[in-house]
């Protein structure tokens, strides 16, 4: 957080925006980080002075703004959008700026924002700045603090950003419909003066859940418990953008989750992190800790920093095995150990075609080549490098090269220095180490 002093020096420095628009042409146009970087990790920096690494939201963008009078000026829409989660499934859902989620809101600390908020849902809306120091009547809680904003009108949100870190905005008149059609975005407020080593790639992830019925058109909000759809940036795995980085540099992801009812704990593999920030504000360095794991309550931002030392293919996904899988996995019967021959038979009488799924376990529904249902997901998976990967759902790939393509794009699959993949055991190893099979 910066203090009045520094705060005053970032708005004299805003005041100086002329100076450093000659220097950078396209920040005078009022252009975003990720129009000059293409979405790119290239340092930008703004009018103000401030230096930073633009996050990247992977499936999303980031808000545009322009500069009014040292003013950053922002404008959100709030209204239908129709999103595919991944390919095969798609729905008509609520979203901002033709997005679902919304686009990232990025600015730096010390900034003023002025954010207009247009509402073309067919009900009244607000915007809540979650996690925000501000005025109480900017906060954005319908009733509480401001009037709802009705269909066709236009508000003004207002206020200085006077703190850094991972916030999030969303709805707060009518958050149990809205929220569970996707209304929710990130807000990323850079430090204006960085602390601790710089980042090589900034990462940011929204975390939640969807109820879609199989062959349903629309998210159904009034669903409480059981989830089908589990989304990274709304996107399910396969649709989920993995996350590509350079060898041995230092990574940031930020997390949060604003899933109606469930936590995600949010898993690593072949690394290490230390949780570095929530929505609180930075974790002083000597109360980090070590984690694989890092659980993201609902309402909460978690961001996690390690330097990725090892290069491969790694999974990046939420533990809770029912949030790696979709929709076709909810409600099946437990057939498990079943010998279902005379099941499909006699049920096969009365419907022809019927086969009993899932007496060997159900990690080959994927792959088995089965049409779904229109309008739906199999219900796990994709295809990997070696094999169908049996997870969907809120899982991605962190993928660590000793070279990354200029624009982040998908290197393919890791080719594996011989010897270090696992395979099946040849007889001559099973003798030598007197394995009994
Ligand atoms: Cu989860």
């Amino acid at each position: 957080m910066i203090n009045r002093r520094k705060f005053f020096k970032g708005a004299v420095t805003a005041a100086g925006t002329a100076l450093v628009a000659r220097l950078i042409p396209n920040a005078a146009a009022g252009l975003n980080p990720s129009d000059l970087s293409g979405g790119k990790t290239e340092i930008f920096i703004p009018p103000g002075g401030a230096s930073y690494r633009p996050v990247i939201t992977t499936n999303g963008a980031t808000l545009p703004w322009k500069f009014v009078d040292g003013v950053k000026v922002f404008h959100l829409v709030a209204e239908p959008v129709t999103h595919e989660f991944a390919a095969g499934l798609v729905a008509e859902c609520w979203g901002y700026n033709g997005r679902v989620h919304g686009p990232t809101i990025e600015a730096v600390e010390g900034d003023r924002v002025r954010i207009y908020v247009t509402n073309k849902l067919p009900e009244a809306t607000t915007v809540h700045w979650h996690g925000l120091f501000l005025p109480n009547g900017m906060d954005g809680v319908g009733g509480l603090t401001q009037k709802a904003i009705q269909p066709g009108e236009t508000f003004m949100y207002e206020f200085p950003l006077i703190q850094h870190g991972t916030f999030m905005y969303h709805p707060h008149h009518d958050e149990m419909t809205q929220m569970a059609m996707g209304m929710m975005g990130l807000f990323i407020i850079h430090p204006r003066e960085p602390q601790g080593p710089p980042v090589a790639h900034d990462f940011a992830i929204m975390l939640s859940e969807w109820a879609i019925d199989v062959g349903a058109r629309r998210p159904d909000p009034s669903e409480m418990t059981d989830f089908n759809v589990l989304t990274m940036n709304a996107r399910c795995f396969p649709g989920t953008a993995p996350l590509v980085v350079k060898k041995n540099s230092r990574v940031r992801i930020r997390i949060g989750n604003l899933s109606a009812m469930d936590h995600h704990p949010i898993h690593l593999h072949g690394h290490r992190f230390h949780v570095v920030a929530t929505d609180g504000g930075d974790i002083p360095e000597a109360a980090r800790r070590p984690e694989t794991t890092v659980l993201v309550a609902v309402g909460q931002t978690r961001t996690v920093e390690f330097i990725a030392n090892a290069p491969g293919d790694w999974a990046l996904h939420c533990h809770m095995s029912h949030h790696v899988m979709t929709q076709m996995g909810h409600k099946s019967g437990n057939v498990i150990g079943m010998n279902t021959d005379g099941l499909s038979r006699e049920i096969g009488k009365l419907v022809p075609g019927y086969m009993a799924m899932g007496a060997d376990g159900m990690g080959d529904m994927g792959d088995m080549g089965m049409p779904v249902p229109k309008n739906s997901l199999p219900m796990v998976g994709g295809e990997g490098q070696f094999d169908y990967i049996t997870m969907g759902g809120m899982f991605t790939i962190l993928k660590v090269r000793d070279e990354v393509p200029a624009d982040n794009a998908d290197p393919g699959w890791y080719h594996n220095p011989p010897g270090t993949v696992s395979v099946a055991a040849k007889e001559s190893d099973v003798k030598r180490d007197g394995i009994n099979i």
